[in-house]
């Protein structure tokens, strides 16, 4: 049977729903008026007041926030309540220019481990079990907010943050953990050691795994579902936002529900900023309703992905994100096409080869090129040179027909690629170095 941690918001009616949002709505934008100038100027520049904003229908008035709003206002220039409040920061890694620092108080802080416990809750969790938290602890929000919502279910919480691989499987085995939560990649790599040290599925105690903080494909869940004897759970955040649980995962594993009580999801065109109708591919955009200090409205995320309402299986009824395909900044443009790292994953993986590969991009006489490292797996490892141009060919042709454009295939030996113990470094673009 389906089990919720706040199950009278998780599954209640869209007019409650609704209800909520609107109510939350108004006040929130009352709060940045009169508590983040920055904002007020943006509205102001647009002609809009609060006055103007008297439901969810009217969200649309509102100026969006970016990621260059966030760069001009650093460090403090959002910050909605008096510092004295605020009792956190935590803060992006900074791969995409300078880093984002967002601001707790206690009630943010709050509704940030209740999403995060819903998370783990739909994912079949409970004061029963052992919750390893393998995300990185710090600065980033994986492990502090899965570790707070692992407390409020009331899990044993085994706080080993990421890395040490032998060690994070000494615990496994030893504490018998029934979850873990860690990147997508890394948990493919402890699937590829604990496979190395002889442990098949039934061997390994977890049941569940809560993956998230990068894209990762169905072929690589299956995968990883498989090695570990797992049912592997997709879990979606962004600092800027509070940082994981903003979505999540049930048993239906069909796309992810956002907590749609603290966040009102908008999917637009990222070139026209037109919105969308439901169902539509495109840019993700929040207004978190009920976070005070860092109070983020039509914060577009650059992730590109779609919206159902669809009724899900679970009994949840709030609206599902599809996995995103990759933010709208990692999308490649190869000699004039859109390709997205998650499909040449989806290729791989079909493929037979594990989610080791690295993407090479560059320019040459004029024009782009492709190059797609690939290791082979133990089994098919060989130094058979026909044999591998023959695996190669294979990888080029299902490229193509993915993609629309010829790619060049390297196959290297096993463990040739470095692994990540945080978010995989896939893809290495020359052409912007
Ligand atoms: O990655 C928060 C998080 C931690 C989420 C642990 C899930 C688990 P940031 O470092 O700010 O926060 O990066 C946010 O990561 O805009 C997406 O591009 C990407 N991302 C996060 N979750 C997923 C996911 C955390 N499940 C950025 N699938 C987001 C695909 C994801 N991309």
């Amino acid at each position: 049977m389906e089990k919720y941690f706040q199950e009278s918001i998780e599954c209640a009616s869209r007019d409650e729903i609704i209800a909520i949002q609107n109510e939350k709505l108004v006040k929130q934008v009352r709060h940045v008026w009169d508590n983040v100038p920055y904002y007020r100027k943006k509205m102001e520049a647009k002609g809009v007041t609060p006055d103007d904003i008297k439901s969810i229908d009217d969200l649309h008035k509102l100026p969006f926030l970016s990621k260059k709003d966030l760069r001009e206002a650093y460090p403090y220039g959002l910050v909605g309540v008096p510092l004295k409040d605020c009792v956190r920061i935590q803060s992006t890694s900074g791969t995409t220019g300078k880093r984002v620092v967002a601001f707790y108080n206690q009630h943010d802080i709050d509704l940030w481990e209740d999403c995060c416990a819903r998370a783990i809750v739909a994912a079949g969790g409970s004061n029963e079990d052992v919750c390893q938290i393998s995300y990185g602890y710090g600065l980033f929000t994986g492990g502090p907010g899965l570790n707070g919502g692992s407390h409020k279910v009331g899990c044993l919480t085994v706080p080993t943050s990421s890395g040490n691989t032998d060690r994070q499987i000494m615990f496994i085995q030893d504490l018998q953990s029934t979850i873990i939560c860690c990147t997508p990649s890394y948990a493919a790599f402890l699937g590829e050691r604990m496979k190395e040290m002889g442990y098949g599925p039934d061997d390994i105690p977890l049941k569940a795994g809560i993956f998230g903080a990068e894209a990762w494909s169905e072929e690589m869940r299956r995968d990883i579902q498989n090695t570990m004897g797992i049912k592997a759970y997709d879990i979606y955040g962004l600092t800027e936002l509070s940082g994981p649980g903003v979505a999540f995962e049930c048993s239906a594993q069909k796309g992810m529900h956002i907590n749609e009580d603290h966040f009102i999801a908008e999917i637009i065109d990222p070139e026209t900023e037109e919105v969308l109708p439901e169902g539509s591919q495109g840019e993700l955009v929040f207004t978190a309703i009920d976070k005070e200090a860092f109070p983020m409205i039509r914060y577009r995320t650059r992730d590109i992905c779609r919206l159902t309402r669809e009724k899900c299986s679970c009994g949840r009824t709030h609206v599902r994100m599809a996995k995103p395909m990759g933010r709208s900044d990692d999308m490649l443009i190869i000699r004039g096409v859109n390709v997205f790292p998650s499909q040449i994953e989806t290729v791989l993986l079909n493929h037979g080869y594990a989610a080791n590969y690295q993407i090479i991009v560059d320019r040459k006489n004029n024009s782009d090129t492709l190059d797609v490292q690939v290791e082979m797996t133990p089994e098919m490892f060989t130094d058979n040179v026909g044999e591998i141009a023959e695996n190669q060919k294979q990888l080029v042709d299902g490229l193509k027909s993915m993609l629309g454009i010829k790619a060049k295939v390297t196959l290297v030996a096993p463990k040739s690629i470095a692994r990540s113990e945080g978010k995989a470094v896939r893809v290495i673009d020359k052409r912007k170095i």
